[in-house]
């Protein structure tokens, strides 16, 4: 393997050689006919394409094909992205490009100032400068992939590697194989990040967004956040890309400074900023190669960065009940309520924060970061939210929810995943929240759990109008961290076998492992229900009528997939226009690897190398300059998005490579990884005294809020009934002794 140019980018640098260098990756393990073939498949291919004297100048940089919102929910998520926020995105330098597209994208935002980050739903950017030479090129190409593929097919060859004489047209659910070399398919996620990085760096060092196919990068605030950077640095520790490393700290020291006059959304801010200091700190305390020599000083930059950014923050949370506002601004240490949604804060970004300040304050031993993050809980819960399941509104000014909307994908997401994560990251020192995650997953499986039809997949829906109301099948792509979260939460992050050993093991935990399983079929499902093999943005489903629930019986979805176009399972899935596109998110990845890891299933890793190589095949950008979201899971090629989110480096790729490395780096049973993949330690807070500080209020067996005033009226009425007994046991004590 050459690694100087993994994906042989500067051999010819063609899309086309991008597409053969992931096949012959691919193809390295399958049985050596087959690679020849297809190797003599691909020569073929690339002779026909330099005999056409394109070859150099192909693309896969085809023109943006920004997806019309015409989804209700889609259009009111995106107005809210561009809410609110003192300052505009500072242009870059490079060239003229990105002011022009502010003007042109001026339309949508109005004359509103915008916030640099909403729940990571990106800013448009303009179509690709290479649209009319695509445009052009098409009708060669299209015939040109149609004739590889069509070689590819003939050989019998398929892009995960394996002969389809084998197994048929079958993907196995239940396949596994044992014989890759994951070494060197863990090297080849190490490329890819590479690749990003250092287009990164070429192209747009420093700006806190990077669009590959333009080459330019784009500020939020005046010389940056750090964004890409920050988000990024724990990933190059584990790939010990120690040069990269260096130049990433170089920068934060000299460049990177908080104190700037810009609001900056909460949430996003603490998961991905304030967690990659706090997860660089622990790494570089912890992996060997990075802890400082036998008496050295500690490097205390990350440390110092993370608290100098967490006093920032914390202004967010001096709202009246204590909930954090959306945004806060970085100089004023002002909290400022969401510019939409009535100015209430999405309830998975107010529960969020804690894992990262709870860890801080550990670190620190100052015991505020944990109480200002901790009484967000207190009084989400409050709220006595009907079996566990929150709205996904809540106001910062009252502590109360907005409407009754309930879904685990945006905006409800992260609130699930940070009650069972705290319970683990505090060594089980605080029981109320495995307490609020078991009565939340009791609520999920009663009343969120239905199954699609024909094939039933278990579908975690939504209740858009509460729990009375009707259920809606649709799972966000953002849902699937479940499988994994809810694996994690039956084991523990240790192996099954060794969780089946511990004496909390039962048939709730049985139970679980069954639906995680289940969930995780579902949203592997969603890749491979596309033309692509990448997952649409969000999915819906077909499901009966009444819908089957779990609570009336639990179903199974197959365990092989028929390839086959008009496989009776494709019917299960509607995947619609406005929710084509796919923005490299890490949930799905995420999932296998936590479902990997604790039930040794290699079936797991090798859907992680499907999905592995569909990235590389279509996200990756031409000329190897980064990888990118697409506009398309349907269309090939895909039409790009110009757009690399920070989470595919600090996430995707990082999950990718733990799914494919040793099981002994960041063992899950302990730490705990941030919602942005950020790994923190598992620790003892009453080492530092810190401790739970609040209650949950009683509920009755109904699940209502026994209010204070009502356990006033139960203890009269207890109290009466004593005095009646006491009274009456008197008497019949009297009577005895006076032998009446
Ligand atoms: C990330 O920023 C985090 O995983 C967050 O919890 C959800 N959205 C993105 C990735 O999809």
């Amino acid at each position: 393997m050459n690694t100087r140019d993994p994906f042989n980018l500067h051999k010819g640098s063609t899309a086309f050689t991008v597409l053969q260098h992931s096949a012959t990756r691919a193809a390295s393990s399958a049985a050596s006919y087959t690679r020849q073939a297809g190797q003599q498949a691909l020569e073929a291919g690339k002779q026909a394409l330099d005999n056409a004297g394109i070859a150099d100048g192909m693309s896969f940089a085809v023109p943006r094909n920004v997806p019309s919102f015409t989804d209700p929910q889609r259009r009111y998520e995106d107005n809210a992205w561009g809410s609110s926020g003192r300052s505009r995105f500072a242009e870059n330098g490079h060239g003229h490009g990105n002011g022009g597209v502010a003007e042109k994208i001026g339309g949508i935002f109005g004359d509103k100032k915008v916030l640099p980050m909403y729940k990571d739903k990106p800013y448009n950017y303009g179509a690709s400068m290479r649209r009319r030479r695509w445009f052009k090129m098409k009708r060669v190409i299209g015939p040109l992939l149609v004739l590889v593929f069509g070689l590819f097919y003939w050989v019998g060859w398929s892009p995960s590697g394996k002969s389809k004489g084998a197994k048929g047209s079958w993907v196995m659910f239940s396949e596994t194989e044992e014989n890759y070399d994951w070494d060197e398919r863990r090297e080849a996620v190490k490329d890819a990040f590479k690749l990003s990085w250092d287009a990164y760096e070429k192209h747009a060092w420093g700006y806190d967004e990077f669009h590959p196919v333009s080459k330019r990068g784009r500020y939020m605030a005046t010389n940056g956040l750090g964004w890409i950077i920050v988000d990024a640095l724990d990933t190059m520790m584990l790939m010990n890309l120690t040069k990269e490393l260096a130049h990433a700290r170089e920068w934060i020291s000299t460049s990177l400074d908080y104190e700037k006059d810009q609001d900056v959304n909460t949430f996003e801010t603490t998961i991905r900023m304030l967690g990659g200091f706090l997860s660089a700190h622990y790494l570089a305390s912890t992996l060997p190669g990075f802890k400082p020599a036998e008496g050295a000083p500690e490097d205390d930059l990350w440390l110092e960065k993370a608290s100098d950014l967490a006093d920032r923050l914390l202004g967010a949370y001096e709202s009246a009940s204590g909930v954090p506002y959306a945004s806060v601004n970085l100089k004023t240490r002002q909290g400022i309520p969401s510019h939409a949604d009535g100015g209430a804060s999405s309830t998975a970004e107010a529960t969020s924060l804690q894992l990262e300040m709870k860890y801080l304050a550990f670190l620190t031993g100052e015991a505020h970061y944990w109480e200002k993050a901790e009484k967000v809980m207190e009084v989400v819960d409050n709220n006595g939210a009907k079996d566990g399941l929150v709205p996904i509104f809540i106001y910062a000014d009252r502590g109360n929810f907005r409407s009754n909307e309930i879904r685990l994908g945006s905006r409800g997401d992260s609130y699930y995943e940070y009650l069972i994560k705290q319970y683990y990251q505090t060594s089980k020192q605080e029981p109320i929240y495995l307490d609020m995650w078991n009565e939340a997953l009791t609520g999920v499986r009663k009343h969120l759990i239905t199954y699609s039809k024909p094939s039933n997949f278990t579908v975690l829906a939504e209740r858009p109008s509460g729990l009375d109301g009707h259920i809606h099948p649709k799972m966000d792509h953002l849902v699937c961290f479940m499988p994994g979260t809810i694996a994690l939460g039956a084991t523990g992050g240790l192996n099954v076998t060794e969780a089946k050993k511990l004496p909390s093991w039962g048939t709730q935990q049985e139970e679980e492992m069954e639906l995680a399983t289940q969930l995780m079929k579902t949203c592997w499902g969603m890749y491979k229900a596309t033309a692509t093999g990448l997952a649409p943005e969000i999915a819906h489903f077909n499901i009966y009528d009444p819908p089957q629930m779990m609570r009336h019986g639990v179903l199974s979805s197959p365990e092989a997939l028929d390839i086959a176009d008009d496989a009776e399972w494709r019917q299960d899935f509607v995947i619609k226009p406005a929710d084509v596109h796919n923005l490299q998110r890490p949930e799905t990845v995420e999932s296998l690897f936590y479902m990997w890891r604790i039930t040794g299933d290699s079936k797991y890793r090798e859907w992680g190398w499907e999905m592995f190589e569909a990235f590389v095949k279509y996200t990756m950008v031409n000329n190897g300059s980064g990888f990118s979201s697409i506009g398309n899971v349907n269309e090939i090629p895909p039409p790009t998005r110009d757009n690399m989110e920070s989470f595919w480096l600090a996430e995707t790729l990082k999950y990718f490579y733990l799914l494919f490395g040793p099981n002994d780096i960041l063992p899950l049973d302990q730490i705990v990884l941030n919602t942005e993949a950020h790994p923190f330690p598992r620790f003892e807070p009453d080492k530092k005294r810190l401790v739970t500080g609040w209650k949950r209020i009683l509920r009755d067996a109904a699940g209502n809020l026994v209010r204070e005033e009502e356990k006033e009226e139960v203890k009269v009425e207890a109290k009466s009934r004593e005095v009646v007994v006491g009274l009456a046991t008197e008497a019949l004590i009297e009577a005895q002794e006076s032998g009446k």
